[in-house]
């Protein structure tokens, strides 16, 4: 078997490194049957054209961020809602493991577009960086955001008045520093390793969001998989929960030290007091019921059901 798994990300980042330990452990199972090539983020295009191959079955493997499949996927934009998982990247690890919302009916609403979703993971607590200060709403008055294509990540930004520019990160670094926009949003191994903490002065620690991806697989194609390769990519992308949580923990860690002692390209860290956090939240709780009336195609019951579970959780 030849199979093609793509990234949205490069060599060292979490995504690509997920997956070439994926295909490793694949290949070991399966005793050579199983040979998967692993490519980075850039040679296949954009993110959207990532998903886009995927559902043909160009390749049959990705990782996938929500946050691009949300003009397709309406429900899957239910990641681009602030301050709802908890602020523990631990649970909330444990919530994407074990939730039925998500994992069930979720899952099947990104069937009905060829996108079986074998796995949510953490890539790790979301921050911001910006050209100027940030630690409340405020100051994201008319603050040139950059984010992903859902058009839900855009209204959360619009919620604190900033106004938001959906685009993919090959073009950010680049934007960032000629000033088209002037902030971003990124888990913190992401932002170092994609230095755009060079062109940009703050880091607010505002945790405001888990980024999560998906691992995928081309519906029919997986569908079609003989039973015992078939439990062998279950059970390795059930395996994988626990080393990609290690991963992106290591990384977020040691790029945070970086960041603070990086001489030749300061970044203030902006902290968050819980009351500057709440005020945050307090602008970002309309989104909700703005998702459960207007995006949700179900009336809100995946949200209804996950907000349960993340309940339990704690
Ligand atoms: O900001 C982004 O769009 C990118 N961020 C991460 C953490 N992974 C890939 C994604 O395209």
């Amino acid at each position: 078997y030849n199979w093609k798994f793509v990234t949205e990300e490069v060599k060292g980042q979490v995504q690509y490194e997920y997956a070439e330990e994926f295909a490793k452990r694949m290949k070991e199972k399966s005793d050579g049957k199983v040979n998967i090539t692993v490519y980075e983020f850039g040679g296949l295009g954009s993110e959207v054209d990532q998903v886009e191959q995927l559902q043909n079955g160009a390749v049959e493997m990705a990782v996938m961020s929500p946050g691009f499949t949300g003009n397709m996927v309406k429900e899957g934009q239910i990641f681009a809602l602030h301050f709802l998982f908890p602020e523990s990247v631990e649970k909330t690890q444990q919530i994407l493991n074990e939730s039925e919302a998500l994992n069930t009916d979720l899952r099947n609403k990104y069937e009905e577009h060829s996108i079986t979703p074998l796995s949510f993971w953490t890539e790790g607590a979301m921050e911001w960086t910006s050209s100027k200060k940030i630690s409340k709403p405020s100051d994201f008055n008319n603050f040139k955001m950059r984010t992903q294509t859902s058009p839900l990540i855009l209204k959360s930004y619009k919620a604190y008045g900033a106004d938001p520019t959906p685009m993919s990160w090959s073009e950010l670094y680049t934007a960032l520093d000629r000033g088209t926009v002037e902030g971003q949003e990124n888990p913190i191994f992401f932002i170092g390793d994609a230095s755009f903490n060079e062109v940009q002065d703050y880091m607010t620690l505002s945790n405001h969001n888990n980024y999560v991806a998906m691992t995928t697989v081309n519906k029919d194609w997986y569908e079609g998989l003989s039973g015992d390769i078939k439990s062998m990519v279950d059970e390795t992308t059930k395996e994988m929960q626990d080393w990609v949580f290690k991963e992106q923990k290591k990384q977020n860690e040691e790029w945070l030290e970086k960041i603070k002692n990086d001489k030749e390209n300061p970044t203030e860290i902006v902290e968050l007091t819980d009351e500057q956090r709440e005020a945050f939240k307090e602008k970002a709780m309309p989104v909700r019921d703005f998702y459960r009336n207007e995006v949700s195609t179900v009336d809100g019951k995946i949200l209804d059901k996950l907000q349960k579970e993340i309940k339990d959780a704690q």
